[in-house]
């Protein structure tokens, strides 16, 4: 019967059915079945498995989009449950997440939030448009492990280097990984302005993370 929920709720991830994924986490809770073991029996495996058809080409983004959203669906509702029960998912690490400076551009940033919430980092996404201090000020409230900055734009990618710089400055530098992306971003521009690594898209910046962290 448990199994039986196990595999509808892997199912309506690899569908990006988010009402299914959450009706299916209301029904895990009516039944008093461990909410952690059901992310991690129940959702995870659909995610790993669009996670890896879309590294092979065989899943598109807009799956992942809907994939990633079912998870996250799923995963707020049976958070409060874990706190409740003092099941809290093991947390791979803190990631202080935004769009920087003058870019508006959200859709990206977003996914690799989710993708890195869903994969069981600690996610404080600052949004967009976020000023270089907000972004640092943030890192050492909470004492951030990760730092990833989001650029969309030739002309606001210079803001992540203005970040590392202004870390550097400060003498904070080795107190966080910074990890970067975007469409613009390239290798290049990663050892130029010394940042720690680079994906090109979502499921990408979780596996970068996870290394960092030796998580992986
Ligand atoms: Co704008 N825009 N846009 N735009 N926009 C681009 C980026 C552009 C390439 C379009 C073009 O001309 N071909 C161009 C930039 C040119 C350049 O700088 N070289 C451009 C421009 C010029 C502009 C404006 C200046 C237009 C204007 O007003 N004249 C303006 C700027 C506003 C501003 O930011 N100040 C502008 C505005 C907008 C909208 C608001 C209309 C809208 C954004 C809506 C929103 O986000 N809510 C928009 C859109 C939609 C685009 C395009 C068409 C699509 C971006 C997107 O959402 N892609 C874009 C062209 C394009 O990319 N094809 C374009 C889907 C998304 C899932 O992919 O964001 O790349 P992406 O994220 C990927 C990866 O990049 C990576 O993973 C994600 C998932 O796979 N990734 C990371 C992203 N962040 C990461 C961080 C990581 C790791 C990986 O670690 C930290």
């Amino acid at each position: 019967m448990t199994e039986q929920l196990f595999s509808q709720m892997t199912q309506s991830i690899i569908e990006g059915d988010s009402d299914l994924s959450a009706q299916l986490a209301e029904q895990a809770l009516k039944e008093g079945i461990d909410p952690l073991e059901a992310i991690t029996r129940g959702y995870v495996p659909g995610i790993d498995h669009v996670g890896s058809e879309f590294a092979k080409g065989n899943a598109f983004l807009p799956e992942l989009v809907m994939s990633g959203e079912a998870m996250k669906a799923a995963v707020t509702l049976l958070e409060p449950e874990m706190m409740k029960r003092g099941t809290q998912r093991q947390m791979l690490g803190k990631v202080v997440l935004g769009t920087v400076e003058g870019d508006i551009h959200e859709i990206g940033k977003s996914l690799v939030g989710t993708m890195l919430t869903a994969a069981g980092f600690e996610v404080f996404d600052l949004g967009v448009d976020v000023p270089v201090e907000k972004i640092i000020g943030k890192a050492i409230e909470v004492d951030a492990d990760i730092i990833a900055l989001s650029a969309l734009l030739t002309t606001t990618m210079v803001k992540q280097r203005e970040v590392i710089d202004e870390l550097e400055k400060e003498g904070l530098r080795s107190r966080f990984k910074i990890i970067v992306g975007g469409a613009p971003v390239t290798r290049d521009w990663v050892q130029k302005i010394n940042a720690d690594g680079y994906s090109e898209d979502a499921i990408g910046a979780v596996s970068l993370a996870k290394s960092l962290l030796n998580t992986a």
